[in-house]
């Protein structure tokens, strides 16, 4: 089982109580889709995604940004449980989405820069730390289904 720090727990309760889901979600899903843009290809019912403007323009982006950081507060409430939490969110990527579980560590880096940008001085290396060391036991519980 992962150990959490003191410090690990309170700062990610403190992070995701602070920002803003909806912004947040809507920027690292839209910058994962035009960094990675072979990632697009899961998203074919969300319609225009054909350049950068178009991404951060469409609305189903924005709300499935939201999506994800929602079910990322799953995590957050369910710390020492993140394996559990995630079985049903991991067979759905996995056996009905069949997302390649590589991409999990490209949209956790996105978010990590979008949080990043928000927070300003505020997020040192030990909150980078923290919430990277947070998204990193995210990816393997929702990889878990894949092995
Ligand atoms: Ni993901 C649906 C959470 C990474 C492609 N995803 C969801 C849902 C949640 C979710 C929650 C909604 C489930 C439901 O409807 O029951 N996804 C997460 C989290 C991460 C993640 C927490 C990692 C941080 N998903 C990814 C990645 C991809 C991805 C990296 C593809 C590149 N997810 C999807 C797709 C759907 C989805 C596709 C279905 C979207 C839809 O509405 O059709």
């Amino acid at each position: 089982m992962v150990q959490w720090t003191d410090f690990e727990r309170a700062t990610i309760q403190d992070v995701f109580s602070k920002i803003d889901y909806s912004s947040v979600g809507h920027q690292a899903l839209a910058r994962c889709l035009v960094v990675y843009p072979w990632t697009q290809r899961y998203f074919g019912n969300f319609g225009n995604l054909y350049n950068a403007a178009a991404i951060v323009g469409n609305p189903k982006v924005a709300a499935h940004g939201l999506t994800v950081l929602r079910g990322l507060e799953k995590a957050v409430n369910n710390m020492d449980n993140i394996k559990a939490t995630y079985a049903d969110l991991s067979v759905l990527h996995s056996e009905k989405l069949h997302v390649d579980p590589d991409n999990f560590r490209l949209l956790a880096d996105c978010i990590t820069i979008v949080v990043g940008s928000t927070m300003g001085a505020s997020f040192t290396a030990e909150v980078q730390a923290a919430l990277q060391k947070f998204l990193a036991v995210v990816i393997a519980a929702l990889g878990k289904q894949y092995q």
